[in-house]
């Protein structure tokens, strides 16, 4: 069995020549290697279970047995140190949650279905020498601990082009080289990195992958049908790590791929097109997980073409996918790019609200309406998506963002883990009520959503560009899994399993901490401040240029005047944003004294000697928080020359954050310099402390 189960998964050694390994080096697996094993169960997830503990063992000296069951197994009764065992299930641990338990000085993992033992497996990797610690495992009084997932789709989009766009690149907002699936027009002939991948995702808990950008062009409006080829060779790749796919889907394609005069979702033909489609797909891939469509946003195409609401839309795809169990995600990012910056009535904030509260109730079983954590656009600081309140009766997707296109785009150290931590955490109707997360994982309705992020890895050595994104990546998993998981504490899962090698009496742990901690507070801090967002170049995103869209058609204003800055969003004088959230949080964010600081300028315009709950004014603020941002930025540089994080890391790892954290410290004093001089100019306000460029 051993031989036939080796070749379900990868070579890693041979894929990874010349790859970081990120945080599955095979050093993480010297714990369980070296023990003896024993694998019961038969599938193809418990065979990539299984091939994984052989590769282990070879490596470290123990010894992996395999059997479809104990009886089968020639030696079954003899004791192992770890029995990883697929048991009937009483339904408790669900399709992927699994049992750990210590029994007689062994560890036990139980498993209902093979992508619960393959979670186990991960787990037990995680927790390496301590798997076999009884004060590690197990519940209390030694009962068996359940490990299930708090939402049933951990899904990263992928914002890959086939071709390369004149515009968006290979990668739409990719910050890691090239695509690890497509290449200047084609498929990537060889996919061993893309088992890796998934290897890594699967690790961290991540079930559901989509292939291709959400913004379709006529090339990759071609992956529904005459190209499907290619996404059945990449979901090869990741249906061994329990990974499904999904395709992003042009609402056109009847027109651009079929032919059709039209897309109209009341259209029988266009029906029919996309039953057809649907089945083809299925029949090709019959465990494909569905479509996920940006419509009537930033250009894409949609139902208004044809005066059909987005519930017409969504059901269109939906019906085409039912038979098959397949699910339409449905992104909730709808706005108007083409507004008049001189209106200061129409609000961006409005809009997903707008369009898809008046909806809630009229999709579709199988739609997952997916909704921007923010209800602007992933920048460092938005309140939560309203939005997410306002839809009992519809599945809903949190959408996250790993790739970091509004925090530094992989150059900044921008550990994210704690502002996903406190929007998935977040509370809309009190202490009792549902966290966002709670929400997305079906809450009181018991429908079952998403947690979707889009990806920041790409084919760069290093899978992110900056090594310190991997945790990124890692985190989003992980808390997709369990969000209520201390940002800390995932980091230092990290930690353990990307660098096993460096002391643990050594600097790493520590200088990681400092360095990554407080990086998303730090960011904010040198950046644009109080909630007001953007500030950035426009088109690329990176650096500052406070006035870079304050004119233009985007909808991403900040309203900076002589007198004051921020943009008024309560419902007495402003917008009305801040009365779209149920009654408590409205009435927190309308009011100016109640507001919370952080959010003071997205919710509100006011002068700049406005006082925050501090005392310091919004321009002493502004001055302040980004001499000290930029200052940290120094400080967390110099960490960095540390006497023996080089030999922790490793060179080349050490050698690419240090090039990474140089750019960031230039970058950083940019912000400050620019922001500063900028609203020094506007109020004419000193800074208290002379350190402002006039
Ligand atoms: O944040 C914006 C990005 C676009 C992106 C869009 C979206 C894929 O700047 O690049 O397009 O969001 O989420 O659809």
């Amino acid at each position: 069995m051993t031989a036939t189960v080796r070749a379900a998964v990868v070579a890693s050694d041979d894929a990874l020549a010349g790859v970081h390994p990120a945080w599955l080096p095979p050093e993480a697996f010297r714990a369980l290697g070296s023990r003896s094993v024993l694998v019961l169960g038969a599938g193809p997830l418990v065979d990539t279970v299984a091939a994984e503990m052989a590769g282990a063992c070879e490596r470290f000296g123990g010894s992996a047995r395999f059997a479809p069951d104990p009886d089968a197994a020639e030696d079954g009764a003899a004791p192992a140190d770890l029995v990883l065992e697929l048991t009937p299930s009483d339904g408790t641990a669900g399709d992927e949650g699994f049992f750990v338990e210590r029994v007689d000085g062994r560890t036990r993992v139980r498993a209902g279905g093979g992508a619960g033992l393959l979670h186990g497996f991960f787990h037990v990797v995680r927790l390496g020498e301590r798997a076999f610690d009884d004060r590690a495992v197990g519940g209390p009084g030694g009962a068996p601990q359940l490990h299930r997932p708090a939402v049933a789709r951990r899904m990263l989009d992928h914002w890959d082009n086939v071709d390369v766009h004149p515009v968006r690149g290979q990668v739409e907002r990719g910050y890691s080289g090239g695509s690890l699936f497509w290449e200047a027009g084609r498929r990537r002939r060889d996919l061993r990195r893309v088992r890796d991948y998934a290897r890594l995702l699967a690790a961290t808990g991540i079930n559901a992958l989509t292939v291709n950008n959400v913004n379709v062009a006529r090339t990759e409006a071609h992956l529904l049908t005459d190209r499907l080829d290619d996404v059945v060779a990449i979901a090869a790749e990741l249906r061994p790590y329990g990974i499904r796919t999904h395709l992003s889907v042009s609402f056109a394609a009847p027109i651009v791929v079929g032919g059709l005069a039209t897309a109209d979702p009341l259209d029988d033909q266009v029906r029919e097109w996309w039953h057809e489609a649907a089945d083809a797909v299925h029949a090709a891939l019959p465990d494909f997980g569905g479509f996920v469509v940006k419509a009537d946003s930033e250009g894409q195409p949609g139902p208004f073409a044809y005066g059909r609401s987005h519930a017409d839309g969504a059901n269109l795809l939906a019906d085409a996918l039912a038979p098959h169990g397949g699910v339409v995600h449905w992104r909730a990012f709808v706005y108007n790019h083409r507004q008049d910056w001189r209106d200061r009535t129409t609000d961006r904030a409005n809009a997903a609200y707008d369009h898809f509260a008046p909806l809630d109730g009229l999709f579709r079983d199988n739609v997952v309406l997916q909704v921007k954590h923010g209800p602007i656009d992933f920048q460092v600081r938005e309140p939560v998506s309203p939005v997410i309140a306002v839809m009992p009766r519809t599945r809903l997707a949190v959408e996250l963002q790993v790739t970091q296109e509004y925090t530094g785009q992989q150059q900044h150290v921008c550990y994210l883990a704690p502002m996903w931590r406190e929007a998935l955490g977040f509370r809309f109707w009190g202490d009792a009520g549902p966290t966002v997360a709670g929400v997305a994982a079906g809450g009181p309705t018991e429908r079952g959503g998403s947690l979707v992020a889009v990806s920041n890895a790409g084919d760069d050595p290093f899978w992110t560009g900056h090594p310190l994104a991997q945790a990124n990546l890692y985190a989003f998993g992980r808390l997709a899994w369990a969000p209520e998981l201390d940002p800390a504490a995932v980091l230092d899962e990290w930690i353990d399993l990307t660098f096993p090698d460096a002391p643990p009496d050594g600097p790493l742990r520590e200088t990681l901490h400092a360095l990554m901690d407080g990086s998303w507070l730090r960011y904010e801090r040198y950046t644009a401040p109080l909630g007001v967002g953007f500030m950035v170049r426009p088109g690329h995103h990176y650096g500052p240029d406070v006035d870079g869209y304050e004119y233009t058609p985007w909808g991403t204003y900040h309203f900076a005047d002589r007198d004051g800055v921020g943009v008024d969003r309560t419902v007495a004088t402003g917008t009305g944003f801040a009365g779209r959230y149920p009654a408590g949080w409205a009435q927190r964010y309308e009011s100016l004294d109640r507001c919370p600081d952080e959010l003071l300028l997205f919710f509100h315009h006011v002068p700049y000697e406005h006082r925050l709950h501090d005392g310091s004014t919004v321009v002493q603020h502004i001055y302040d928080t980004h001499a000290e941002g930029a200052q940290e930025v120094v400080e967390a540089a110099e960490l960095w020359e540390r006497p023996g994080i080089a030999e922790a890391v490793g060179a080349a790892v050490h050698e690419r954050v240090r090039e990474r954290l140089r750019e960031q410290v230039r970058s950083a004093a940019e912000w400050r310099d620019q922001l500063c001089t900028y609203f020094y100019r506007k109020s004419g306000v000193p800074d208290a402390h002379g350190r402002v460029h006039p």
